[in-house]
């Protein structure tokens, strides 16, 4: 993984830096965000966290937490504006408003879908996470790993990796768990990481889980697995973001299942739509999601929809369904 050099000189010749990413942040938006301000407060740069909404809950212990700001006024005019996570600069919702305002524009990404967007574009589609990205900015700094630096490192890591299991060969998986025992060497606790991260003592996720399990729907022979989760099932367990979170990982233990979609009905009208593939070779949910206008990589993506509810299930089904039919005999039952 090599860092371009344009890149490493706008973080070394600029002072002020303003840091976002993406709607309904996961480990790796907050994580990547929480590890470049402290690379870059490390080099004694000015610098502000700016997302569309509140930290989660469960990403509040992290170092640093309380530097990242919901929109509003920023203290100071920013010189270049960084984007962590995002495949489209939209996808950073209001705070799009403030980086018209900036004079530069850096794009850090390790969607396949990125669109190459900014003044400096460095998108990794092999990296495990922004995260992991950001660990590679700390030599041409010329920064030190310290412990608050490698503990935001290893939330993107954990997440983005579905806690370890997403390394799809052996090289990955060796470069993400050395990675991973250089973050820890600095005196992090896994076991107290993840109680922290995965809300180990809630009540309203597993009584959620719950429901959602039995409704889980089929389609396609078993081939697909899908949730439709309603708003007024959501109004049932609190905000929902942090409930949904990991439901869709579920189906993708069932033998007969090659893709798992969730369905989640927005509270503004339009459905959220995951998809997650457990052959990514073969099936590549990234383009699946690009017709709908979304995108990711090709084993986990998303889109959305601006249909009800019951109308985007019929169209995702059937783009997934149409997918598994091109597939051909010759790639068929042969997963990884
Ligand atoms: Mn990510």
């Amino acid at each position: 993984m090599k860092v371009p050099p344009p890149l490493t000189e706008i973080f070394l010749e600029h002072s002020r830096f303003l840091i976002t990413s993406h709607l309904r942040p996961d480990g790796d938006a907050i994580g990547s965000q929480l590890a470049l301000a402290g690379i870059l407060e490390e080099l004694g740069k000015e610098v502000v966290i700016e997302n569309q909404a509140p930290i989660p809950e469960n990403f509040s212990f992290l170092p640093g937490a309380e530097k990242i700001s919901p929109f509003g006024e920023i203290p100071f005019h920013p010189e270049v504006a960084v984007v962590l996570d995002c495949p489209r600069p939209g996808r950073v919702g209001v705070v799009e408003k403030h980086l018209s305002a900036v004079g530069r524009l850096v794009n850090i990404d390790h969607h396949v879908s990125n669109s190459g967007y900014g003044d400096v574009s460095w998108v990794e589609p092999g990296s495990s996470s922004v995260g992991e990205m950001i660990y590679h900015l700390l030599a041409p700094l010329g920064v030190k790993l310290t412990r608050p630096i490698a503990l935001a490192i290893y939330v993107a890591i954990l997440t983005d990796m579905g806690k370890f299991q997403y390394m799809v060969t052996p090289e990955s998986g060796a470069r993400v768990f050395r990675l991973v025992a250089e973050l820890v060497d600095t005196g992090l606790v896994p076991y107290e990481i993840y109680k922290k991260v995965y809300n180990l003592y809630s009540v309203a996720p597993l009584k959620f889980l719950g429901e959602a399990l039995a409704s889980l729907e089929f389609a396609a022979g078993g081939q697909i697995a899908f949730f439709r989760v309603d708003r007024e099932m959501l109004a049932r367990y609190g905000d929902g973001s942090d409930v949904t979170e990991n439901l869709i990982s579920y189906p993708r233990d069932i033998i007969s299942t090659r893709v798992a979609l969730l369905f989640t009905e927005l509270p503004g009208g339009g459905v959220k739509v995951s998809f997650r593939s457990k052959e990514p070779e073969i099936i590549d949910v990234n383009r699946i999601a690009s017709r709908f206008g979304g995108g990711g990589h090709p084993a986990a993506a998303g889109a959305e929809l601006p249909q009800n509810l019951d109308r985007a299930v019929l169209l995702v089904l059937a783009a997934v369904e149409e997918y598994l039919e091109n597939l051909g005999d010759s790639s068929g039952a042969e997963g990884p």
